[in-house]
């Protein structure tokens, strides 16, 4: 085993430059050419690139410290063999072209580094006897947008980080090492608390202190807002939606809906156009498969399912929840309405389990209770399209001859574009339309 001591090479007209970082620790092992050292000048930034395979031992030098050509910065312990087989490598090398640094950098001269074993000095061109391999300093110009060592540069394009988007916390706002891990750390913190927001590389929303325009109080948001939140922000990333509006004319099912109330009651349940609307949607579930699907998560693939489950989102105290009600299409009215008020209730207890609310193939968000005219549903991914119904209200609607009262609801369907294009998505939504203004027809 060999020491060699390793010095600063000829790093050009830079006669103390700064050391910003030093990239091994003691008992590193390094390879030739890895960076060992990163300096600063008020021009650029080098990299200085080992000149032996070894072991680290002794560092001499600290971020912070000024060095020159010739500094004494570490020993490298060099095994005999690879000692031996230097000299070789070093020939080979003279005759390759000396690696140029980035383009933007400053031309570096090609450094000639002096090796000698244990007591003698590595980076001094003093001794025409030694190799004189070419080892250029990776150079990095200070007019970069982003200020940041070669390594740094290297560790960012690995995770794909933008080192415009990192805040530097070096000297003069030099990205470190630690502010890429920083910067990833927080992306996925972000992506797990606001459900891939910042992950998408959208800017944050900025911080405001409220507080200095007036009163304010600060309510921590339930456990089902946070995860619902977190879900619908993953749908809404990841889904290039398309919304179609429509409306129906559901004068004639309304019709039979209040005919039926007391049938309905004396079976213990309440009849809303609600389960007319399931029984629609699975119609053009069957008619439009591609909307009883999910992409593969590949994106390659459409999964299309051969059962009817229907998402029903339903507001609680503490946020919105989706249970599914199972075989929709095997269902009579009264039984879908029965399913309905179970799990309403259930959900709105809080007593919906994780089975409640899973296998889904389409959801339906109903706010015809309440109002609106239109809303924008978001797909409930991994499903690929979703149906906002608002609330019916009675119009005049010319038939050909006269304005005739009807009762019209307004609807809408939300929708994957990756898996429905436009026109398929307005067939569906008009094919659901006809079906809750016919009924009839969802006996066929
Ligand atoms: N147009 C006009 N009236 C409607 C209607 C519509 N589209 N849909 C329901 N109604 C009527 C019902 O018939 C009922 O009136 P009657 O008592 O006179 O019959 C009344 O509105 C209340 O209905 P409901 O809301 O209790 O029942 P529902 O079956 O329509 O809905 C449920 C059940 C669980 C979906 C609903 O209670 C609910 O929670 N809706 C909110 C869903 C939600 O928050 N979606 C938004 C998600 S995005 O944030």
């Amino acid at each position: 085993m060999a020491k060699i001591q390793f010095t600063v090479p000829d790093i050009g007209d830079f006669d103390s430059v700064d050391v910003i970082e030093v990239l091994v620790n003691e008992g590193d092992q390094v390879q030739v050419d890895d960076s060992v050292l990163t300096l600063e000048s008020d021009k650029a930034t080098m990299e200085v690139p080992s000149t032996h395979s070894g072991k680290v031992s002794n560092i001499q030098v600290k971020v912070g410290d000024k060095v020159a050509q010739g500094t004494y910065i570490f020993d490298i312990e060099v095994d005999e063999a690879e000692q031996a087989a230097e000299p070789a490598k070093a020939e080979n090398k003279a005759e390759e072209p000396v690696k140029q640094p980035a383009p933007q950098a400053a031309a570096a001269p090609a450094p000639k580094l002096h090796e000698q074993t244990q007591s003698s000095s590595v980076g001094l061109p003093t001794d025409a006897s030694v190799s004189n391999t070419p080892k250029p300093v990776n150079h990095q110009s200070m007019g970069a947008v982003s200020h940041a060592s070669p390594a740094v540069r290297a560790f960012a394009r690995v995770l794909g980080v933008d080192l415009a988007g990192v805040n530097g916390s070096g000297s003069k706002g030099r990205v470190l090492k630690s502010d890429i891990q920083n910067f990833v750390k927080s992306v996925m913190q972000g992506q797990a608390s606001a459900g891939g927001a910042q992950g998408s590389g959208i800017p944050p929303v900025p911080t405001i202190d409220f507080s200095q325009f007036g009163e304010t109080e600060e309510i921590e948001l339930s456990r089902i807002k946070k995860l619902s939140g977190k879900h619908l922000s993953t749908a809404w990333l990841n889904i290039p939606h398309v919304t179609q509006f429509d409306e129906c004319d559901i004068t004639e099912m309304d019709k039979f809906r209040k005919d039926m109330k007391a049938q309905a009651e004396k079976a213990g349940v309440k009849l809303t156009p609600l389960v007319f609307i399931m029984k629609a949607v699975v119609a053009g579930l069957k008619a439009f498969p591609n909307f009883n699907a999910s992409l593969s998560p590949d994106g390659q693939k459409l999964i299309r399912k051969g059962y009817y489950n229907i998402g029903i989102a339903v507001d609680t105290p503490n946020g919105l929840v989706v249970p599914v009600v199972r075989d929709v299409d095997q269902k009579s009215i009264f039984e879908l309405s029965r399913d309905l008020m179970e799990l309403s209730t259930k959900a709105r207890d809080g007593k919906l389990s994780p089975k409640d609310m899973s296998g889904g193939c389409f959801s339906i968000s109903s706010l015809g209770g309440i109002g609106g005219t239109q809303f924008t549903p978001i797909v409930n991914a991994p499903e690929v399209a979703i149906m906002g119904v608002s609330k019916a209200s009675m119009q005049p609607v010319w038939d050909g001859s006269e304005f005739k009262p009807r009762l019209v609801m307004p609807y809408s369907i939300s929708y994957d574009h990756r898996v429905i294009d436009g026109a398929e998505g307005v067939r569906f939504s008009t094919f659901v339309g006809q079906h809750l203004a016919d009924i009839r027809q969802l006996l066929l």
